[in-house]
């Protein structure tokens, strides 16, 4: 039998029903096949980062065990997007407002750099809508690569 993974995904929200969203996304994460969700954090409203002009976010972060595999993983995060009406066509820019956005912060201690694939998430270290939930329920995960727990993360970055 496969091992489990445990894996942490960070979720954000700025088009439509922002809560309705993120607890689809929850019930979603609960019911992926071979994955049990272990911890779900409090949601955030934050202050849109980025060149774009646009809608405040909910934030939150989710924990889970899963014997699925990284890129698996990402497939079933991409039917729960568009599940919840992300066209990639309509809303493909870069950093632009989604009804909701799934993305895999951590998988394990694996260190991924594909095309269409980074983990750890790029830009997470820098992100403090993505660390402040992720610190809630992984305050003492150790990053990887940059060898710093969460914590000592979210206290470098500002909101
Ligand atoms: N992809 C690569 N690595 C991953 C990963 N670790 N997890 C690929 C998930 N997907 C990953 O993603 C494009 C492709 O990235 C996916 O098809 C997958 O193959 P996308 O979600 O269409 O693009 P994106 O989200 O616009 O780009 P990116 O770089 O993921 O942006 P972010 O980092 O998600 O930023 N402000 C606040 N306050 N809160 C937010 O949540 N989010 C963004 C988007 C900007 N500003 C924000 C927030
Ligand atoms: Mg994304």
């Amino acid at each position: 039998m496969p091992a489990s993974c445990t894996v942490c995904i960070a979720l954000g929200s700025n088009m439509g029903d922002r809560a309705s969203h993120m607890a689809a996304a929850r019930g979603a994460l609960s019911k992926l096949p071979k994955t049990k969700l272990l911890a779900f954090s409090q949601t955030l409203e934050t202050q849109p980062v980025g060149p774009i002009d646009q809608q405040a976010f909910f934030n939150a972060a989710a924990m889970i065990s899963t014997e699925l595999l990284p890129r698996e993983l990402l497939d079933e995060l991409n039917l729960i997007e568009a599940q919840r009406g992300r066209d990639r066509f309509k809303t493909r820019i870069k950093w632009g407002p989604r009804p909701l956005d799934l993305d895999i912060i951590f998988y394990q201690q694996q260190v991924i750099s594909e095309d269409d694939l980074t983990i750890p998430h790029p830009l997470m270290h820098q992100r403090w809508f993505v660390l402040k939930p992720l610190c809630e329920i992984a305050p003492d995960w150790v990053h990887p690569i940059l060898e710093q727990t969460v914590t000592q993360l979210l206290a470098k970055v500002k909101p």
